[in-house]
């Protein structure tokens, strides 16, 4: 089977150092959270960034400092920042970090508006998602496609036929989000089932659910996100002390599937990056 390829979304917009204390908001945190994933077994850091006090931010300059400390310590991992940002957020906001120069090698691309957790509404209409792929295409970015739900898929697979979103195709299944699809062995085959085979996946379950989906997907011959944006616990209340120990438990499953880690540059080749 392929190598498996580990993203750790160390940060996220919504969890708060309330939620586990290791929640990095600093970019020195930021930086410490994303060596601790890549050094565990990480190749790819899913980015988004706060300022100092938490409150989430899409700011470029801000990217900018994150990237250079994550780069500093982990000279050869694939940084993939967010364009979902957080709630409320403009797209001309959510958009700055693929503006950087050098531009990302990828950003995530969400594929449909949903609720999102109690009474926020999370906005990527269609031609939000045409933009937001022209503009990425326009650099080589290589985006990573986030389906909370089924719909999502059909979009995407709409978009794909009339050539606004190109191939070859990297899925991110989010299950568990409330507003989305539930996390389920049942929800999430059906999810890979609708992706045509050349196309690669990951997959992320929220809370209590990261662990069962996530190791689903290495069973499968998928990939395996983890990290605080997703879940804090290590395991049934224990917190995690680190991002690098959410990743470390993935390498453990890994383990007793037979699948090898894949290392960035084998990352790169597995998803047709550069
Ligand atoms: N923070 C969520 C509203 C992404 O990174 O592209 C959106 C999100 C998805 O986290
Ligand atoms: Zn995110």
């Amino acid at each position: 089977m392929e190598k498996l390829i580990i993203t750790a979304a160390i940060c996220g917009a919504e969890v708060t150092k309330d939620d586990n204390k290791n929640v990095p908001y600093t970019i020195e945190e930021i930086g410490r959270e994303a060596e601790s994933a890549y050094t565990s077994g990480a190749s790819i850091i899913h980015l988004h960034v706060r300022e100092d006090d938490g409150l989430p931010t899409q700011r470029k300059e801000r990217f900018k400092q994150a990237f250079d400390e994550i780069l500093q310590r982990c000279p050869d991992v694939i940084i993939q920042p967010s364009t979902g940002g957080a709630i409320g957020m403009t797209n001309k906001e959510r958009l700055q970090p693929i503006y950087l120069d050098p531009p990302p090698e990828m950003a995530t691309l969400d594929c449909g508006t949903m609720n999102f957790g109690g009474d926020d509404i999370f906005v990527n209409t269609e031609n939000t998602i045409i933009y937001f792929a022209e503009e990425m295409n326009k650099s080589g970015i290589k985006y990573e496609l986030e389906c909370f739900d089924v719909g999502m898929v059909d979009m995407v697979l709409r978009l794909h036929k009339k050539g606004q979103i190109k191939e070859p195709m990297h899925f991110n299944f989010v299950l568990g989000v409330i507003g989305g699809i539930s996390a389920s062995p049942r929800n999430l085959n059906f999810l890979i089932e609708s992706i045509p085979e050349n196309s690669t996946y990951t997959v992320c379950g929220i809370g209590r659910h990261e662990f069962p989906m996530v190791s689903i997907s290495i069973k499968k011959g998928g990939h395996a996100r983890v990290g605080f944006e997703d879940n804090v616990y290590l395991s049934k209340g224990v917190l995690a002390k680190s991002n690098g120990e959410l990743v470390e438990k993935v390498v453990e499953i890994a383990d007793e599937f037979g699948r090898k880690i894949a290392s960035p540059t084998e990352a790169r080749k597995i998803l047709n990056i550069g």
